[in-house]
C-alpha cells in the first residue's frame, strides 16, 4: 500500500504540535532548519527547537537493527548482554519476518499473556500516530497482550481518590480555574508549590501557555501564596510567596497538625462535614490519638516536618479565616504511602468547608501541566480504536521489574490479589522505561530475562540500546497528523515537514508490515491509509463535537487554516460545584455519595499500609531516619525537556556544559562537605550511583538535593555517567492499594567524583 504523504500548505506556515506546544517549521532543501513560536502562544516553551539538531546525525536510528547474539542464537540468547552487545543492521523485509515468527512462536508456545506491551510512556502528540494505540491495536489483532494500569504521574491518587471523591481524573479535568482563584481566593496553600517549569507541558499538545498569566493574575488580584516545598523555586519569585521549606515526604504530618489545630480550636466547619462527608469521627479519633495514644498535634507535626510549631498553628488559623485553596502537587503521590497526602489534603479542605465554592477548596496539580485550571469546553475527539484485548492479565504500571523477576508471584492491588504472568516477549513503543522506572540497575538485571525485547524508537537512547530488535520510527515532523485534545482549546494540524529520515517508518507502517506477515493486515488497517484514518478521526470528532454543541470546520478548511480554537465557556470552572449545590441530586460516585474521610471499602481490604482513613506513616526512606551524611534526593521534572525526550538536543545540552546533569544543594550542606560550585560529584546509595555537577544554592532547604529526571542512562557498571537519578531511586509500591512508584522517597550520599 502506498502511503500518501502530505500536500504542503500554500498560504500558511508548516505547523507542528508537541506536548510542549505548537510551532511553525522552516524547511530548506528537505531539512528542518528552525522551529519558531506559534503567534497565538503568549508564553511559548523554549523546549521545542531542541529537536532540530537531532532529527538526523549519530543519535538517529536510520535502519532496523537486531542485537548480534540474538540474531545469531535466536530468542533467549545472552539476555545479559543487552545494553553492551553489538547491533547488526537488517532489512525491513527480514525484520518483519523475524518479528512475525517470534510473535507467533510466543503466542503458540506460551500464550498471548506472555507478551508484555504495557509500553508506558508519553510518545509524541498526534491523534493517529500515537505509538501505544498503534501497538495495542496491532496486538489485539493477534490475540492480545499483558497490559498495565495507571501512570507514573499519580498512580496513588488514581486509585485512592476515586474511593474518596468518586473519581480522580474527572476532578483533575475540572480543577477550579485560575480566573475563579483570582476573583474568589484569598490564600493559596501550595503543597509542592506551583512549578511553572512543568506548565510548559500539556499532553497531546497546546496552543497557548496560560499558567504563568493565571498565576500572576491571581497574585495581582491580591491572592497570597504559601509555597510548602523543599524548593523555593517551586513558586515564581514575582509571587512573593511565603516559603515553608518542609522535609520531603512529611506533608501528611503537616496536614494532620493543621487539622488537629482546627479541631481543638474549633475552627472547622461542622455543618459542611455533616452534610457532605462521612467518617469524620473515625478520623478525629485517630487525630486525637484515641487508639495509639499519639495526638497528631501541631507540636507533633513540627518535629516530623522540621517546621516551627508556631508556623503550623498560625497557618491553621489563617486557612480557617480565609477563603483558602488547598493545592497538592502530583509529586506528592510519587512517594512511599503516596495515597495519604491526597487523602489528608481532601480531609483538611473538607474541614475548611469550602470545597465546591468559587476559587477555594481543593486543587490537584496546578501548573503540573498547562491544562490544569484552564476553563475550556470539553470536546471528546475521536482516537484510533484499539480493539479488544482478550488477555486479562495486567500489572500496576510501576511493578514491571517485579513482574519480570517473579513470574507466578502474587501481588495486591486495590482490594484484590493477582498473579504476575510469565513474560517471554516485551514490546515498547512510545515510552522509555530506562527513563521512567526506579532502581534502573535492578531493572536492567530483570531485563535480561525475557527471550525477546522489541523497541520502536527514533533515537539511540538506553531503551533502544537494551532491545533485541530496534524498529526505527519517524518523528512527528516526518508524518502528517492531527493534534486533537479535549484538554486544550487549540486543535492543530500537524504537517509533514520532511521525508522520513533514513529507512524510518511511522509506527503504523511498521506494524502494518508485520501484520501483513501474520495475515492480519486487513484487520489492522481496515483498508484505510494513514490519511484515510486521519480523515476518519476528524469526521467522527466533528460528529462528537456537534453533540457537545461545537461546530468544527470540514477537513479541507481545517487543513487550510492549520488550527482552530474552540471557544471557552464564559463561566469559570469550579471543582465539585454541582455536588456542593445539591449533594442529594448530584452525589459523588462513592458508596455513600459523599466525601469519604473514612472509607469502609478501603478499610475492608485490611491493608497494613493503607488503612480506612488518612494516616501518617513513615516513608521507607526520609530524613527522619537518615544518617548524618545522607541527603533526601528530589528527582523532579526537568525544566528544559519532557522526561528523556530531546535530552540529546541542543536545548537540554546547553544546560549541561560538562556533560553531566546539575544537582542543586544547599550552601550549608556544600560547605560541611567541602564541595564547591561547579564540581563534578557522585551521588550514590546501595542501589547505584550517578555523576552530577554541583550547583550551590539557597533555593533548596538543607538536607535535600535536587536533580532533574531525564538524563539518558549511560551505564558504566552500576554508575550512570550522565546523571540519571533513577539508578538511585527505590522500586517499591506506594502501598498494596495503588502500587504506585515512589521516586521521591530516596536517600543518597554525595562525594567528589573520582578523577579518571
Ligand atoms: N525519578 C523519577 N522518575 C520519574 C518521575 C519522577 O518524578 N522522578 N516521573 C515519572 C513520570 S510522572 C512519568 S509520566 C514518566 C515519563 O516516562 P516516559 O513517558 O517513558 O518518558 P519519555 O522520555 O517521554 O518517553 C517517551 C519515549 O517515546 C519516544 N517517542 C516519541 N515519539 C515517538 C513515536 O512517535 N513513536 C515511538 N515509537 N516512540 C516515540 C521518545 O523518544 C521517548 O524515548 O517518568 C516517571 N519517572
Ligand atoms: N518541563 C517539564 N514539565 C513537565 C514534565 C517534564 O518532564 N518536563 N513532566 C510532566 C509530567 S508527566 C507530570 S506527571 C507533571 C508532574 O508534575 P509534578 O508532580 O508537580 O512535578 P515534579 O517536578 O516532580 O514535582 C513538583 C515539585 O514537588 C516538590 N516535591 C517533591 N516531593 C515533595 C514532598 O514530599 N513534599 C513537598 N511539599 N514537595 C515535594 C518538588 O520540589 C518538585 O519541584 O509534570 C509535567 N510537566
Ligand atoms: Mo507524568
Amino acid at each position: 500500500m502506498m502511503i500518501k504523504r502530505n500536500r504542503f500548505p500554500e498560504n500558511r506556515s508548516l505547523l507542528t504540535s508537541s506536548h510542549w506546544g505548537t510551532y511553525c517549521v522552516d524547511v530548506e532543501d528537505g531539512r528542518v532548519t528552525r522551529l519558531t513560536n506559534f503567534e497565538h502562544d503568549p508564553d511559548p516553551s523554549p523546549i521545542g527547537p531542541g529537536i532540530v539538531d537531532v532529527l538526523d546525525g549519530p543519535t538517529r536510528i536510520t535502519a532496523p537493527h537486531a542485537r548480534k547474539s540474538w540474531l545469531a542464537g535466536g530468542p533467549g540468547t545472552a539476555g545479559e548482554k543487552r545494553g553492551t552487545d553489538e547491533f547488526v543492521e537488517v532489512s525491513w523485509e527480514e525484520v518483519n519476518r523475524l518479528v512475525a515468527s517470534e510473535l507467533d512462536r510466543v503466542r503458540r508456545v506460551h500464550g498471548n499473556q506472555a507478551i508484555y506491551a504495557g509500553s508506558y510512556g508519553w510518545a509524541s502528540a498526534g491523534r493517529f500516530h500515537h505509538a501505544q494505540s498503534q501497538l495495542k491495536r496491532f496486538l489485539n489483532c493477534i490475540g492480545g497482550y499483558t497490559s498495565s494500569k495507571n501512570t507514573y504521574s499519580f498512580a496513588a491518587a488514581e486509585v485512592v481518590v476515586p474511593h474518596i471523591l468518586g473519581t480522580f481524573l474527572g476532578h483533575v479535568d475540572t480543577t477550579t480555574s485560575w480566573d475563579s482563584i483570582a476573583s474568589d481566593c484569598e490564600l493559596f496553600v501550595a503543597f509542592g508549590g506551583v512549578p511553572m517549569k512543568n506548565g510548559q507541558i500539556s499532553q497531546g499538545g497546546t496552543g497557548a501557555h496560560v499558567q504563568k498569566a493565571g498565576l500572576l493574575a491571581a497574585h495581582k488580584a491580591g491572592v497570597e501564596f504559601v509555597n510548602i516545598s523543599p524548593l523555593r523555586s517551586d513558586l515564581l519569585d514575582e509571587i512573593e510567596a511565603e516559603w515553608l521549606g518542609i522535609r520531603p515526604n512529611t506533608d501528611v504530618a503537616l496536614m494532620l497538625g493543621l487539622a488537629h489545630t482546627l479541631l481543638v480550636e474549633n475552627l472547622h466547619d461542622r455543618a459542611f462535614l455533616d452534610r457532605y462527608t462521612v467518617g469524620f469521627d473515625r478520623f478525629t479519633a485517630y487525630l486525637m490519638g484515641e487508639n495509639d495514644g499519639v495526638a497528631k498535634s501541631a507540636d507533633w507535626a513540627a518535629k516530623i516536618c522540621a517546621l516551627p510549631v508556631d508556623t503550623i498553628r498560625d497557618l491553621a488559623r489563617r486557612i480557617a479565616k480565609s477563603r483558602t485553596m488547598i493545592s497538592v502537587a502530583w509529586a506528592l503521590t510519587r512517594q512511599d504511602h503516596g495515597e495519604q497526602p491526597f487523602w489528608a489534603a481532601i480531609t483538611l479542605a473538607s474541614m475548611l468547608g469550602q470545597i465546591g465554592l468559587p476559587g477555594t477548596g481543593i486543587g490537584f496539580g496546578y501548573s503540573a501541566m498547562n491544562n490544569i485550571g484552564l476553563t475550556r469546553r470539553r470536546v471528546d475527539y475521536a482516537s484510533l480504536p484499539q480493539g479488544h484485548n482478550p488477555v486479562k492479565d495486567f500489572i500496576p504500571v510501576a511493578r514491571v521489574t517485579e513482574m519480570l523477576e517473579n513470574p507466578g508471584g502474587r501481588f495486591d492491588y486495590d482490594g484484590k490479589s493477582y498473579t504476575y504472568p510469565d513474560i517471554r516477549l516485551v514490546w515498547w513503543a512510545g515510552g522509555n522505561p530506562f527513563h521512567h522506572h526506579q532502581d534502573l540497575n535492578r531493572m536492567r538485571r530483570a531485563w535480561a530475562k525475557p527471550e525477546t525485547i522489541i523497541a520502536n524508537e527514533w533515537c539511540w537512547n538506553a531503551l533502544a540500546q537494551h532491545a533485541d530488535i530496534v524498529l526505527p520510527c519517524t518523528t512527528p515532523l516526518e508524518r502528517t497528523d492531527l493534534a486533537l485534545t479535549p484538554k486544550d482549546p487549540f486543535q492543530v494540524v500537524m504537517d509533514q515537514a520532511i521525508e522520513p529520515v533514513g529507512q524510518a517508518r511511522d509506527d503504523h507502517e511498521i506494524l502494518r508490515g508485520i501484520a501483513a506477515e501474520l495475515d492480519v493486515e486487513e484487520a489492522f488497517t481496515e483498508g484505510r491509509s494513514p490519511e484515510g484514518w486521519q480523515r476518519w478521526i476528524w469526521d467522527v470528532s466533528c460528529q462528537q463535537a456537534a453533540r457537545a454543541g461545537v461546530e468544527l470546520p470540514d477537513w479541507e478548511t481545517f487543513q487550510r487554516q492549520g488550527w482552530i480554537k474552540v471557544p471557552s465557556p464564559e463561566v469559570p470552572t469550579i471543582m465539585m460545584r454541582a455536588f456542593r449545590t445539591d449533594p442529594i441530586s448530584n452525589p459523588l460516585n462513592t458508596p455513600s455519595g459523599k466525601i469519604e474521610l473514612f472509607s469502609e471499602t478501603i478499610a475492608s481490604f485490611d491493608y497494613d499500609d493503607c488503612p480506612g482513613h488518612p494516616v501518617w506513616m513513615e516513608p521507607i526512606e526520609w530524613l527522619g531516619r537518615a544518617q548524618p551524611d545522607q541527603l533526601h534526593m528530589i528527582s523532579n521534572q526537568p525544566r528544559n525537556k519532557l522526561h528523556s525526550q530531546l535530552d540529546h538536543g541542543s536545548i537540554s545540552l546547553a544546560d549541561r556544559p560538562k556533560g553531566v546533569e546539575p544537582v542543586m544543594m544547599n550552601r550549608e550542606d556544600a560547605a560541611t562537605r567541602n564541595l564547591t560550585e561547579g564540581q563534578i560529584v557522585q551521588l550514590h546509595n546501595e542501589r547505584g550511583a550517578c555523576l552530577a555537577q554541583l550547583k550551590v544554592s539557597d533555593e533548596i532547604m538543607p538536607g535535600v538535593i535536587q536533580i532533574a529526571t531525564g538524563a539518558w542512562l549511560e551505564p558504566e557498571g552500576h554508575i550512570c555517567l550522565r546523571g540519571n537519578p533513577n539508578v538511585l531511586t527505590l522500586d517499591k509500591g506506594t502501598s498494596k492499594l495503588a502500587q504506585g512508584p515512589i521516586a521521591h522517597s530516596c536517600l543518597v550520599r554525595i562525594e567528589p567524583a573520582q578523577q579518571k
